[in-house]
């Protein structure tokens, strides 16, 4: 693309986030100054935030959340202020039957093509209507070699008490129902969206089982604490873990050989947002995230895969052919995707209230 047409779409998408105030007859005029975002901990190379300011003079406010389900709980309690939040693909799913999110323009996303053709058309929301996708990853066991012979590669190690007692008080679990009672699942070899109600009672029991032996159920420092061997295993999100390794080279990941969740997680805008103006001005922050450096430059810093396939020329060769970050294909074959659960999602937001209550 020629430099004078970069530059004359970045005037018209400011001019979009400057639009006139409906029912003012046009004179005033409202200026969107920040975006506000919600997103999950450390899901963006802090220099992209500057760099849009910079070049937008809009400031990214952050806010995070720790689950789907924290963010779901927000929004329906009435938080109206979020301009562009982060789901899961279930969670997006869930999100659009809830009516919760607003159509995006496609006029204002001008580097929705650099996505690769994988993503473009996902059962969550087909033609992507409702949101982009930003980075996918798997979910799987982070350790500490310092403490192993073998990688930790099932399951068991997180719930067998015959196992996971020799790690009594030096691991973690996801605070996150889907993913730990869905993982707990795939170890009792059910799928993790599993809607019977005596597997869902069963996958409890297990979790209950090895509550004395968690150190915390934790989401967001999950990484830090493994990279300070205050635990030495992780239930954990890949990219987090592959962080942790920067700081503590021991630090290593493994995808369990029952099989694993595999996630997307996608920019989508609130139905909250019904500014002309802000609307644009979310628009313009989801475009910037789709230009092929920024995309690479946030998935070199988090280390989790980019569904951006005009970016992988600028994305660290290290990442590129990192195994346990793009997983080779028999590894593919044993990762599910999370569903919306529909009426089973009672069960599961019951027990895991009993497993962090009892
Ligand atoms: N630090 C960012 C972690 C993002 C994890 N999102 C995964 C959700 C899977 N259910």
């Amino acid at each position: 693309m020629s430099r004078s047409r970069v530059v004359s779409m970045a005037i018209a998408a400011v001019l979009l986030a400057t639009m006139p105030l409906a029912g003012c007859g046009g004179k005033e005029e409202e200026q969107v100054t920040e975006v506000n975002f919600f997103t999950w901990s450390e899901y963006i190379e802090p220099q992209v935030y500057e760099d849009f300011e910079a070049e937008y003079g809009i400031r990214v406010v952050e806010d995070t959340f720790a689950s789907n389900e924290d963010l779901l709980g927000k929004l329906q309690a009435g938080a109206t202020g979020y301009d562009v939040i982060v789901p899961s693909d279930y969670m997006v799913a869930m999100m659009i039957e809830l009516d919760l999110l607003a159509e995006l323009d496609k006029e204002n996303l001008s580097n929705i093509g650099n996505l690769a053709a994988t993503f473009t058309d996902p059962p969550y929301d087909p033609g992507l209507v409702h949101c982009v996708p930003y980075m996918w990853g798997t979910t799987g066991i982070g350790f500490d070699w310092d403490y192993f012979d073998e990688a930790p590669d099932s399951w068991a190690y997180l719930f067998d008490p015959a196992v996971a007692a020799e790690y009594a008080g030096y691991y973690s679990m996801l605070n996150d129902p889907t993913e730990a009672i869905g993982a707990a699942l795939i170890y009792l070899g059910y799928n993790p969206n599993d809607r019977d109600a005596a597997h869902i009672e069963e996958a409890k029991q297990v979790l209950m089982a090895i509550k004395p032996f968690v150190h915390t159920f934790d989401s967001e420092q999950f990484e830090d604490l493994l990279a300070s061997e205050e635990i030495r295993m992780a239930h954990g999100w890949s990219g987090d873990i592959f962080m942790a390794q920067v700081d503590d080279e021991s630090v290593d990941y493994v995808i369990p050989q029952e099989g694993a969740i595999i996630w997307a997680d996608n920019l989508c805008i609130p139905k909250s947002v019904t500014s002309p103006a802000r609307k644009a001005a979310a628009e313009l922050w989801i475009n910037y995230l789709m230009r092929p450096e920024v995309a690479a430059a946030n998935t070199n810093y988090v280390w989790y895969a980019s569904p951006n396939e005009a970016a992988e020329e600028f994305i660290d060769p290290e990442i590129l052919e990192h195994p346990g970050i793009y997983p080779p294909d028999e590894v593919w074959d044993r990762l599910t995707w999370s569903e919306p659960l529909g009426e089973a999602q009672a069960l599961f937001d019951r027990a895991w209230t009993e497993i962090k209550s009892e």
